[in-house]
């Protein structure tokens, strides 16, 4: 896959759906100009939490990661674009929001690790693992295009 449609999976974590931050890490987001290919609420439940966090099984901030991640909906998304898991790990900061740059999502609005209010993946392959997670084939709509991309192409 040509990286302009490399895929990662965004996860905007229950502290931020409750805090009212939906919008503005969405507008971020799009702001960005990555395609939204899918996006809905869910509850994480204690299974899904663990599947999605073994690899921190065994560490001493996972009972409370688990805990926290199914404590209430989260907003998870599929994003495609070019270089989408770096670029999107750029926008969102430093897992520590006070090493985070200032601009991104994590200075801007949080202030604890623990609480850091949006998930990103770390790599293409932990991108495909968790979108599988999440979403069943049918549930991505990459068919559609953005305005940059309706450009490009009338422009040839
Ligand atoms: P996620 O996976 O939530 O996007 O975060 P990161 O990719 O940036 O960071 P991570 O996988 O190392 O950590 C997962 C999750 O655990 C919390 N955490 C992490 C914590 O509470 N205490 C810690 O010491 C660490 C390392 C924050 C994010």
């Amino acid at each position: 896959m040509h990286s302009s449609e490399e895929r990662t999976f965004v996860a905007i974590k229950p502290d931020a759906v409750k805090r009212g931050l939906i919008g503005r890490i969405i507008k971020r987001i799009e702001n960005k100009g990555y395609k939204i290919i899918a996006l809905k609420m869910l509850n994480v439940t204690k299974e899904l939490a663990e599947q999605h966090y073994a690899e921190h099984l065994g560490k001493p901030f996972y009972n409370r990661l688990i805990t926290y991640i199914s404590s209430g909906p989260i907003i998870a998304m599929v994003l495609q674009g070019d270089n989408t898991v770096v670029g999107m790990r750029k926008l969102m900061g430093s897992t520590m929001p006070t090493d985070a740059e200032v601009g991104t999502l994590r200075a801007d609005f949080a202030q604890t690790m623990e609480f850091n209010v949006i998930h990103g993946s770390d790599s293409v392959e932990s991108a495909k693992r968790e979108i599988n997670l999440y979403f069943s084939p049918e549930e991505l709509c990459p068919d559609w295009k953005t305005m940059l991309e309706l450009v490009m192409e009338s422009e040839g």
